[in-house]
């Protein structure tokens, strides 16, 4: 198995560039690997059974045929599901550090739209029948809140390297599955309710994100970027965001 922080290159995997990646890349590597001794095993297995029929007078007892692979391969099974589910829920359920920076992800068809809280670090109330791309508010931010005057909302996700993210995902219209491949993410954002789930990127660069739910006709073309920055980069970023226009979407 490859030291940790190193990246499984040879199977192929996108770049690692999320904090929780390699523990989530050696678990899908050590179920390759019982997948590859189980079927080898089933093989020699195969072979020794074909061979032994033809001398043997004592047949198997039926314990050792059938019942012990049998708890074998529970147990085995249990394990891994046990420790995919507890890596997967240090990224959903358990929440996210109280400094985390807050995102709110929307999904519509056929786009994705990040809204940061702005100066006051509150997100301010959305409806969902003011949402209008064209008239410039695609998320639906009710104007008669005055939590939501500095909120910024974007169609390019921009996060800072080595800080812990929070994202909120929500969905306008119908489930949208929310993916970053290289930041090991997936979740579906579904229409009435949030989703959170977190994370902290390592490598600044751009990478993409996609719908992994077919949303409808447009589903093909549902990505949207994430660029990831150096702490600096984004602090400079987020100030030029806040000095200008906060309702004005741009690309
Ligand atoms: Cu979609």
């Amino acid at each position: 198995m490859a030291a940790p922080g190193a990246q499984l290159r040879f199977w192929h995997l996108p770049t690692d560039a999320a904090l929780h990646g390699h523990a989530l890349d050696s678990h899908l590597l050590l179920n390759l690997w019982i997948a590859l001794g189980l079927f080898a095993l089933a093989n020699i297995l195969l072979v020794v059974g074909v061979v032994s029929h033809r001398r043997a007078h004592r047949p198997l007892h039926k314990f050792t045929l059938e019942y012990l692979p049998l708890i074998a391969f529970a147990a085995v099974f249990l394990f891994l599901g046990t420790r995919a589910n507890s890596l997967w829920a240090t990224q959903r359920y358990t929440g996210a550090a109280p400094d985390a920076l807050q995102v709110e992800v929307t999904g519509m068809q056929f786009a994705w739209y990040f809204r940061y809280p702005g100066a006051d670090a509150t997100f301010g109330r959305t409806r969902n029948e003011l949402v209008s791309a064209a008239e410039g508010n695609p998320v639906g931010l009710d104007p008669s809140d005055p939590r939501g005057a500095d909120d910024i909302v974007r169609s390019q996700l921009v996060l800072p390297a080595g800080r812990e993210v929070d994202l909120t995902l929500r969905a306008v219209d119908v489930i949208h599955g929310f993916a970053i491949p290289e930041m090991r993410l997936k979740q579906n954002a579904i229409p009435g309710e949030t989703q959170h789930i977190h994370f902290t990127p390592t490598q600044p660069g751009d990478y993409a994100i996609l719908c992994t739910q077919v949303c409808g006709l447009g589903h093909y073309r549902m990505q949207a970027v994430l660029r990831v920055l150096t702490a600096e980069q984004f602090d400079q970023w987020l100030h030029q965001q806040e000095q200008s226009q906060p309702r004005e979407v741009q690309r």
